[in-house]
């Protein structure tokens, strides 16, 4: 069908279908030759958010590259739910690391391309937050400093989930994981996208899947630099967390809206753009509705943690200026 311009519909609202927007502004989902990098058939749990991102961040990076794209895998969900041995759900070259070396050999892989000449194929390493923030930090660190010409994805889903839910660093405060049974110590914790950016590379961004543009936006924009690139997905675990399946998106969504996770872009270790929050809410709208939230609320309310809570996420949203003045 040729393409004819829209008079009357809101583009930046969420009102208008896909095929009413000129073709370069429409979803990378939206388009019929979309690569499916990750195929039907996988066994990630209804409703994972994971999956979700994964297949929104791959197949925008295997439009970008025209694809020409290769996907090193730390051992998490997103390895064990897409290739249960012999099948596979990837349409892509793609290589299971050990857990912790993700970022080491998707760096290999891009210095062989280097030595073969083939600038044209690009490297995508991805993987959990614990195989991020935890066991895969040094080669990840490693893989920055170095400025290896690698785009790191970290699912974050809060929790080593593949083993059952343990704690990793970048657990939240109060959350309630197999490790922790009344909830995390509030700490400092460690803030991945804040330590990419003190290593200066050149892309820097954050994203949930409950803004999948902004997402593939993100990937899109990642493929135009060379160098170390990170972003850092915010993607809800129904099973981990302990909300309905079909609440991942909502809960991404209030993670954004309610200022604990901020969403941002940063260019050499410079905030560049910060996706504002359109309508403040208070942090128990996000927690309430998460059983690893619940024993803030029964059998009475902890009001100093609930306070603590909504203080980082107060804290984040002066800290990133995600509210209009
Ligand atoms: C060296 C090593 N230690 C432990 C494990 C066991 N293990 C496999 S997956 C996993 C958890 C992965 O958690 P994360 O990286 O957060 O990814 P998720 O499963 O949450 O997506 C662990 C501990 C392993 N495979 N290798
Ligand atoms: S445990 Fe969580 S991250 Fe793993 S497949 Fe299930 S929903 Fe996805």
């Amino acid at each position: 069908m040729a393409f004819q311009p829209v008079k009357y519909y809101q583009t930046g609202t969420f009102t208008v279908g896909n095929r009413l927007l000129p073709p370069e502004t429409r979803a990378v989902q939206a388009n019929m030759r979309r690569t499916n990098s990750l195929n039907s058939g996988h066994r990630a749990c209804q409703g994972c958010g994971e999956a979700l991102g994964a297949r929104y961040a791959i197949d925008a990076a295997m439009e970008a590259t025209d694809r020409q794209l290769v996907a090193a895998n730390a051992t998490g969900c997103l390895e064990v739910f897409s290739t249960p041995y012999p099948e596979t759900s990837w349409q892509i070259p793609w290589i299971h690391s050990l857990f912790g070396n993700t970022a080491a050999v998707a760096t290999g892989i891009a210095a062989a391309l280097r030595a073969k000449n083939r600038s044209d194929v690009r490297v995508i390493a991805q993987g959990g937050d614990g195989g991020t923030t935890d066991i895969g930090f040094g080669c990840l660190s490693g893989m920055f400093e170095r400025n290896d010409d690698v785009l790191y994805i970290c699912y974050d889903n809060e929790a080593y989930m593949n083993t059952g839910v343990q704690r990793s660093s970048a657990t939240p405060a109060a959350a309630r994981t197999a490790t922790t049974t009344q909830g995390n110590a509030f700490h400092q914790g460690k803030n991945l996208p804040a330590i990419a950016m003190a290593h200066g590379i050149p892309y820097v961004a954050t994203a949930t899947i409950a803004h999948l543009r902004d997402l593939e936006a993100k990937v899109r924009r990642a493929m135009e630099f060379r160098g170390a690139r990170y972003i850092h997905i915010f993607v809800s675990c129904p099973l981990g967390w302990g909300h309905a399946a079909d609440q991942s998106v909502r809960m991404a969504r209030l993670a954004k809206e309610t200022g604990l996770f901020p969403v941002f872009e940063a260019e050499h270790g410079e905030v560049v753009s910060v996706a504002k929050i359109r309508k403040p809410l208070p942090v128990e709208e996000y927690l309430k509705p998460q059983r690893r939230f619940a024993h803030l609320f029964s059998p009475r309310i902890n009001t100093d943690a609930v306070a603590r809570i909504q203080e980082m996420a107060d804290r984040n949203i002066r800290k990133y200026g995600l509210l209009d003045a």
